[in-house]
């Protein structure tokens, strides 16, 4: 798939308001943007740091993915997304490849990135999401 580069790191929390000022202070950068995704059940807060950007998660519904995620392992590294492009054939690539993709097609994800998640039981226990930026320029 050869991504560019690590687009982020998605860490879910309890709290935005608690994590925030932690990662404020850890990165020596405020937080540029929260975002609520309504269809993933989370808010989310980010940072940059060089190319790459932390993604916190705070849960809005503890049925969702990262409400789920929370009771069963407690915050922590939720998943990793990695920078592609062409992500449509990566993910039919993938398919091929006989690994378990979650989102058959890409979808709308924060920051207007079109993602796709693969799952962890393909990815050595690692929740993966590959993603693509259709309005950065080459
Ligand atoms: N990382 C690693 N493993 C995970 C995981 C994660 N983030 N979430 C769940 N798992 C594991 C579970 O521990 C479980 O393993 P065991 O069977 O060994 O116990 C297995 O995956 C299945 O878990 P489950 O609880 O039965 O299934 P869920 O209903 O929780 O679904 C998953 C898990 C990954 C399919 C679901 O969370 C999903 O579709 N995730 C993609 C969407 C998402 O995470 N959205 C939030 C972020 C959105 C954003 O960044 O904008």
């Amino acid at each position: 798939m050869k991504p560019s580069h690590i687009e982020h790191i998605g860490i879910a929390v309890k709290s935005l308001d608690a994590a925030i000022p932690f990662y404020e202070q850890l990165l020596g950068s405020p937080c540029y943007a929260i975002e609520e995704v309504a269809e993933q059940r989370v808010k989310t807060a980010f940072f940059k740091i060089g190319q790459t950007k932390i993604e916190l998660l705070e849960s809005t519904d503890p049925e969702g993915p990262v409400g789920k995620f929370i009771e069963k392992k407690g915050e922590g590294i939720h998943h990793i997304a990695f920078a592609v492009k062409g992500l449509e054939e990566q993910l039919e690539k993938a398919k091929e490849a006989g690994i378990q993709l979650i989102d058959a097609r890409p979808r709308k994800g924060a920051e207007g990135l079109d993602i796709a998640f693969l799952h962890p039981k393909s990815t050595f226990g690692v929740l993966t999401e590959l993603c693509e930026d259709k309005n950065k320029p080459e």
